[in-house]
């Protein structure tokens, strides 16, 4: 293996060094690991990005050596890392951004947060890839991975630099160069994972909405698209289904028999998706609250008292998704709520959100009691930006070995670069306006560059009424989306499709052609409304 040379190491400090990485070749040709020194090598936590940790720990034969050598700095505490490329390279990729595709002169902190409203500056959302893809001036890519779940400032700010500062210390991965971006994706996932197989209904369009909150509300939804012919695969239930949000229930009046909503559903070709979150109420005698406080499930502050934090339910508790033992817990909750004919889950608020708090999630200081091979026990600064993606992975799992006839269905508002493996995702609370309906293009589109094909925007906007005009171009594009999923927030008009009147129903012709390609690229599963002859004729009443 190679030795960092004695003269390209700086010893500033005792508490600062700095030289260029070491490195080894990992995982297959072109793939190097690079660490600040080979202790630090040996010391690092296990990679929860990878699907399997050894393929980053363990060295491949090869003779190869990598074209760039990132450098480091080591100070306080934190790690800087750069890597200088040729003139004209440009900047790509960096998970879930807003703005603009191309990512150079841009810089954003890899912390998942509850954003509603963000805007092109937002330098936080809702999931975190510590992922850049650089493609270089000779049209070949690289791709660049801190193989890190803290914070992590992603600096591109530099021309043709690419660096990343978060707490010392982690490895950083480069794939490539390759001669496309699609080949350094394509290595990628060899590394992280491709995304996991959806159920082919939920490429249809789905319909949501905060929220059809009684049964009869969702029957006549579900109804108005089957008369109508408008194609519509799946219908949501948002958080106000639930008996005093408290998960794993159902409000006694308003959804007094969920099987036999999903029975009516499912006659008339609809799926049903239902959205647990993490928060568990505070509360003795509510089975959930009852049977994690036997498992001890529940995430610890600092001094070894259950975290409590405010979220919808009021005081919540939180399970430690860390541990494989609370994952298998939850993973019970979760086959005796699937067996009501559930058929995806939505996972939201698992940043974890927390009400009332200024940096809007946990004290970083609380404490997770996390299995050896996912990092041990640590503080929430380190487990942070995996939690999200940790719950989307025991309600996957979970449902995969339910019933292996189907395909699971998650969809999780946090994540990590890996959450593609588990779960699918959507740009979460934008704002039915035009520049949103811009962004979302991009947004989408960068996620794919970062291993996460799976995702769209809220079509039609979250917050906010859209205008007939809007509404139908966003359903134009959104038909193009991996994930075609139109929804709005509480207290906002109607945003059905027909919601819209003639002026929707002009707009929607002119882009009709889309959306018929689009079904027909779907193959939408459906005989009874999801096929194109059915837009079709929608089109040509309108
Ligand atoms: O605090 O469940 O992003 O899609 O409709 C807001 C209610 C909570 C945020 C999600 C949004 C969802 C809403 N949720």
């Amino acid at each position: 293996m190679s030795k960092m040379a004695n003269s390209e190491v700086k010893e500033a400090a005792s508490d600062s060094t700095a030289g260029k990485m070491i490195f080894e070749p990992i995982l297959e040709d072109g793939v190097f690991r690079f660490d600040c020194s080979a202790n630090d090598r040996d010391a690092a936590y296990p990679s929860l990005s990878f699907m399997n940790s050894n393929d980053r720990d363990v060295p491949i034969m090869s003779n190869k050596v990598p074209l760039y050598i990132p450098s480091f700095e080591c100070l306080l505490g934190q790690q800087l890392v750069k890597l200088e490329l040729p003139v004209g390279t440009s900047f790509y990729g960096t998970g879930e951004v807003s703005g603009q595709l191309e990512r150079t002169g841009k810089k954003v902190f890899t912390w998942n947060t509850d954003a509603w409203g963000y805007g092109p500056g937002t330098t936080s959302l809702y999931q975190s890839h510590p992922w850049v893809l650089a493609v270089l001036p000779n049209g070949e890519a690289l791709g660049i991975l801190a193989d890190t779940t803290r914070r992590c400032e992603i600096d591109l700010r530099i021309k043709c630099r690419i660096q990343f500062n978060a707490p010392a210390s982690f490895p950083v991965i480069t794939f490539g160069p390759f001669p496309s971006p699609s080949a350094v994706l394509t290595s990628l996932s060899h590394a992280i994972g491709t995304v996991f197989m959806a159920p082919k209904w939920s490429l249809g369009y789905h319909q949501c909405r905060w929220s059809y909150d009684s049964e009869e509300r969702v029957l006549e939804v579900a109804r108005k698209f089957w008369e109508k012919g408008i194609p519509c695969d799946v219908i949501w239930m948002d958080i106000d289904y639930m008996d005093g949000f408290r998960y794993f229930t159902f409000d006694k009046e308003r959804f007094p028999d969920p099987k036999s909503l999903v029975k009516d559903l499912h006659h008339i070709g609809f799926k049903a998706i239902w959205m647990p979150d993490p928060g568990i109420k505070h509360e003795k005698g509510y089975f959930v609250y009852d049977s994690g406080t036997d498992h001890d499930a529940w995430i610890q502050e600092a001094n070894g008292m259950y975290f409590v934090g405010d979220v919808w339910p009021g005081p919540c508790v939180f399970p430690d998704f860390t541990q494989s033992k609370i994952r298998s817990w939850w993973a019970n909750l979760v086959r005796d709520f699937i067996s009501n004919g559930v058929d995806g889950i939505w996972n939201d608020m698992n940043e974890p959100a927390i009400f009332k708090a200024i940096t809007k999630t946990m004290p970083e200081s609380n404490i997770h009691r996390g299995d050896n091979e996912l990092g041990g026990h640590q503080s929430h600064a380190h487990y942070h930006n995996a939690y999200g993606m940790l719950m989307a992975r025991s309600t996957y799992e979970e449902m995969e070995l339910a019933d292996k006839r189907k395909h699971p269905f998650v969809l999780t508002r946090a994540g990590f670069i890996a959450s593609q493996r588990y779960a699918a995702m959507w740009t979460r609370d934008n704002l039915s306006n035009w520049e949103h309906l811009h962004m979302s293009i991009s947004m989408v589109l960068q996620l794919g560059l970062s291993g996460q094909p799976l995702s769209g925007p809220d079509i039609g906007g979250f917050a906010g009424n859209a205008t007939p005009k809007l509404f139908g171009r966003w359903m134009g594009f959104g038909a193009m989306f991996p994930l075609c999923h139109g929804h709005s927030e509480t207290d906002t008009i109607n945003h059905e499709p027909w919601s819209f009147g003639e002026e929707l129903k002009y707009v929607l012709k002119q882009e009709g052609l889309k959306i018929i390609i689009l079904q027909l690229v779907r193959l939408s599963p459906k005989g009874v409304h999801g096929d194109f002859h059915c837009v079709w004729e929608f089109i040509a009443q309108a």
